[in-house]
């Protein structure tokens, strides 16, 4: 016999197994159990695609003593699929458990309602907080309709992402470059300055090893009109769209997508293009540098989390370029301020992800 807790677990494993493909759904995992055995399961794979409930309902068969552990709230509204609390009421489980309320403002508790009422044993609550990250990109997204955005970096320890020559390759080492990949894998979204392009020609690609990792949208910020075609981004044939971010009317033929987000000539507004992206429906944005487009992001308020990425080097230098560049804060009381600080040690090098306070 295994507890709640257990199941629930195994609802949210089952559910991260599509990290990177449900977007722009949650990631939501279903387990049923009957006399202390596990008679179905099932995970959401992918927006389009049946949810987790129903796959896992599909597979149980007859549920009427069993509980229904699901790490979201069964939806109650007529989506891109028909409502998963209708199925359950139809199909009647003694007991259905979840893990976090739908932040959906379609459905938030109206599904559990519908539970309740058809007088189900409803619980709310188990292993809340795993499932709130889990979803920590659907819950912003769908809420505020603005992608969660992630500011990513490699920096040496005393946080430069150059020489002041330029020299960037590499500060960080090649098991730091595999965890972006990683991250680049799980995101709609990479945001660059024209400057990144320019100077380093990336090619903004995800590059996994035994993995079809998903091509995340190039955008590229290019405010002051620099960009030319010859760029990796613009070759042929695409590799993944590339969107150029203006605040003009210039045209660039080579782009699958121009973006016109006013702003200061020359400065793109940066929250502006997040409304734009979210109506878009990209539900993340990793943001990749250089300094000058973290400074514009920290400044815009856009930003939710920071990946930053410590190499084990001094470089020194007050030309060198810092992670975040641009003007900075006048005083501590203006600093951007972080929380839940957490420290990984990658190869070498060590990762620290923090979450923004009083993001938008
Ligand atoms: C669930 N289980 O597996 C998922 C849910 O367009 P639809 O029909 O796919 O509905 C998408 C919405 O349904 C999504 O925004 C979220 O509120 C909910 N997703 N709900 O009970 C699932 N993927
Ligand atoms: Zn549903």
């Amino acid at each position: 016999m295994h507890t709640d807790d257990y199941y629930m677990q195994r609802a949210i494993d089952l559910a991260a197994r599509a990290h990177g493909h449900t977007s722009p759904n949650p990631m939501v995992g279903c387990v049923i159990v009957k006399e202390g055995r596990i008679v179905g399961e099932a995970f959401h794979t992918a927006a389009g695609q049946a949810h987790a409930e129903v796959a896992a309902l599909a597979d149980a068969g007859d549920v009427a003593d069993a509980t229904v552990y699901v790490s979201l709230e069964p939806c109650s509204h007529h989506g891109r699929t028909p409502p998963c609390a209708e199925l359950l009421l139809k199909l009647k489980p003694a007991r259905v458990v979840v893990a976090m309320e739908d932040p959906n403002p379609l459905v938030s508790g109206r599904g559990l309602q519908l539970l309740r009422n058809a007088g189900i044993q409803v619980e709310v609550g188990l292993l809340e907080e795993k499932a709130r990250q889990l979803n920590e990109v659907f819950i912003k997204y769908i809420t505020t309709g603005l992608p969660f955005v992630i500011a990513k970096c490699g920096m040496s320890l005393d946080g430069k992402i150059a020489t002041h020559t330029g020299d960037s390759k590499w500060i960080t080492g090649k098991e730091s470059r595999e965890q972006s990949h990683h991250l680049r894998q799980q995101v709609d979204a990479i945001l660059v300055g024209s400057q990144t392009v320019r100077l380093d020609d990336p090619s903004l690609t995800t590059r996994l090893q035994g993995s079809a990792g998903g091509n995340p949208i190039r955008v590229i910020l290019d405010g002051r009109e620099r960009l030319r075609g010859e760029h990796k981004i613009f070759a042929q044939p695409r590799e993944a769209p590339s969107w150029i971010v203006t605040t003009t009317s210039r045209e660039y033929e080579n782009a699958d997508a121009v973006l016109n987000v006013c702003g200061e000539p020359g400065d793109v507004d940066l929250l502006e293009l997040m409304q734009e992206l979210g109506r878009r429906e990209v539900t993340s944005v990793l943001i990749e540098g250089g300094g000058a487009t973290l400074a514009s992001a920290f400044a815009a308020r856009i930003v939710d989390k920071v990946a930053f990425f410590i190499g084990p080097k001094i470089i020194g230098g007050h030309d060198a370029i810092g992670a975040v560049d641009g003007v900075g804060a006048a005083s501590l009381s203006d600093a951007t301020l972080l929380h839940g600080m957490q420290a990984t040690n990658i190869g070498e090098d060590i990762l620290i992800e923090a979450y923004v306070q009083n993001t938008r």
